[in-house]
């Protein structure tokens, strides 16, 4: 009797990591070594079996300068890019159902977006800019 009572609680924790494991196969990174230098460089999310998020180190330097982040149709919904590989992301791209609809830049690499683009079915109707560095537009111009 004594005995049989020990088992069970031997199988609690068996039971719980049998849960734990299923959580990270449905909600796992992979991560690749594109160029075989040993250090990973893309980062896949994938949840369930759909890709969410992917990230990756374009230019091998170890830090991830590529970001797409993925709606649940598998179309990209986000681009956060580090143009100049300075380590600080400098464009911002917004989809909506795979079609552009905001491009966020810092041109300057200040730290503070300078430049926004808005587009409509590939056509581009609003360009606003900010020219006195202070992260807020003062140049609006509309197609
Ligand atoms: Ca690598
Ligand atoms: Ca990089
Ligand atoms: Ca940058
Ligand atoms: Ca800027």
């Amino acid at each position: 009797m004594r005995k049989n009572r020990y088992y069970i609680f031997m199988l609690i924790p068996i039971i719980l990591s049998m849960f734990i494991i299923n959580r990270i196969v449905a909600d796992m990174v992979v991560t690749s070594d594109l160029n075989k230098d040993g250090k990973p460089d893309a980062w896949s999310y994938i949840s369930g079996k759909v890709v969410t998020r992917q990230e990756l180190d374009v230019n091998f330097d170890g830090k991830v300068d590529s970001i797409y982040v993925y709606d649940n149709n598998g179309k990209v919904k986000e681009e956060i890019l580090d143009t100049n590989y300075d380590g600080k992301m400098d464009n911002w791209r917004y989809y909506d159902n795979g079609s552009l609809t905001l491009d966020e830049a810092d041109s300057t690499y200040n730290g503070k977006i300078d430049v926004w683009i808005y587009v409509d079915k590939d056509r581009v109707y609003e360009i606003k800019k900010d020219t006195n560095g202070d992260g807020k537009p003062d140049s609006i111009t509309k197609y």
